[in-house]
């Protein structure tokens, strides 16, 4: 029987960054909220959390690699809120965020969680940001507590053993 292995829920002392867009602020706002409340859910305590502004989400990434090459932090979390009936550059700047994310994350090693919401309308964007459809900055930040614990569990496993 090989090895299972996954991250738990109990944070272990991690700090926190959280990388949030100030466009659409009404909306990253309940996010950063759900965020705050999904890590001190999970035992982080507030001074363990670190909140990074950013214009809008296409900057997420290059202040997500800064600190996530820092070695400050365990994980860090994006947020932010793509709207794509108020932009014709919805694409771009969707993408942008998604691959500029997924690119610190596989090259820092850092976990680097993708809580950018992209939706057609703001109604979408609400229903996601505490509304119907949950909070998607809460759920990001259960994610990052799970996966600062998985890379943890990680570190002493050696595949070619
Ligand atoms: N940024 C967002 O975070 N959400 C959006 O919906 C959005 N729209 O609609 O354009 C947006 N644009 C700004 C972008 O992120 C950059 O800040 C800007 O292009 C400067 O680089």
């Amino acid at each position: 029987m090989g090895r299972t292995l996954e991250g738990d829920l109990i944070d272990r002392g991690a700090r926190f960054a959280i990388v949030v867009a100030r466009f659409n602020e009404s909306i990253t706002r309940l996010l950063l909220d759900g965020a705050n409340s999904g890590l001190i859910r999970h035992g982080v305590s507030a001074e363990a959390i670190d909140v990074i502004w950013v214009p809008g989400s296409f900057e997420i990434p290059v202040v997500a690699s800064r600190l996530a090459r820092s070695g400050d932090y365990g994980a860090i979390i994006c947020l932010g809120a793509i709207i794509r009936g108020e932009t014709a550059h919805f694409e771009h700047v969707a993408s942008g965020a998604a691959q500029g994310i997924a690119r610190v994350a596989v090259e820092t090693g850092v976990p680097t969680i993708f809580g950018v919401l992209t939706t057609e309308t703001v109604d979408q964007a609400m229903a996601r940001a505490g509304g119907k459809a949950g909070n998607k900055g809460y759920e990001a930040a259960a994610t990052a507590v799970e996966m600062v614990n998985l890379i943890r569990a990680l570190e002493p496993v050696r595949f070619d053993a």
